[in-house]
């Protein structure tokens, strides 16, 4: 069967061949076969963490007949193809990150992942992207909707 998948993209980093940031998630967005009106608009963000290089951050809505697991397993190759080392600092610069932040089916939790995404309803650079493409989907966990979510974090109101 096939399932609905939210997927963040972010890189602060230049690839060699795509080019700086922006091209890096279009390239991510081509290789990932995300139908155009499931690509949200490209944002730059401030760097939440360490690094000092601003991100190119977006969201995509994917099917696929995958697991979250097996999802997972797909999305760290491709972030080894464009270049990303295993190892880096946590939270330094990359040339692409791709994080599962919802699924249709609801919630995974497993020692090596869990879905929804532990912190996208914090972040700006997540939910403002995944706004253009999801705005109806719902949390599971709290029941808002990404738009609703988003509103919040605007409005700097804490969850309940
Ligand atoms: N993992 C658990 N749940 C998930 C999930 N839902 N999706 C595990 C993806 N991975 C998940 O992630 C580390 C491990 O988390 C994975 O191997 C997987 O088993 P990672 O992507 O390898 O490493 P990371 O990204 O350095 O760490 P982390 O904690 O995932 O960082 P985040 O949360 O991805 O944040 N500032 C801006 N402006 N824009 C950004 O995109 N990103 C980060 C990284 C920091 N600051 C940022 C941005
Ligand atoms: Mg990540």
């Amino acid at each position: 069967m096939r399932t609905s998948y939210l997927i963040a993209l972010g890189s602060n980093m230049r690839h060699p061949a795509f080019g700086p940031p922006p091209a890096v998630i279009r390239a991510a967005f081509d290789r990932l076969e995300v139908k155009r009106r499931h690509r949200s608009n490209i944002i730059a963000s401030r760097p939440l963490g360490p690094s000092q290089r601003t991100y190119a951050n977006a969201a995509a809505l994917i099917k696929s007949r995958k697991s979250p697991a097996e999802l997972l397993r797909k999305l760290k190759k491709i972030e080894r193809e464009f270049g990303r080392r295993p190892g880096g600092q946590r939270w330094g610069r990359r040339v692409l990150d791709l994080d599962i932040i919802l699924w249709s089916e609801g919630m995974w939790t497993s020692p090596a992942l869990g879905v929804p995404h532990r912190a996208f309803r914090e972040r700006r650079f997540v939910l403002g992207p995944a706004n253009d493409v999801a705005g109806d989907w719902r949390d599971p966990l709290t029941g808002f909707s990404v738009r609703q979510l988003k509103a919040r974090l605007d409005r700097k109101r804490p969850l309940p």
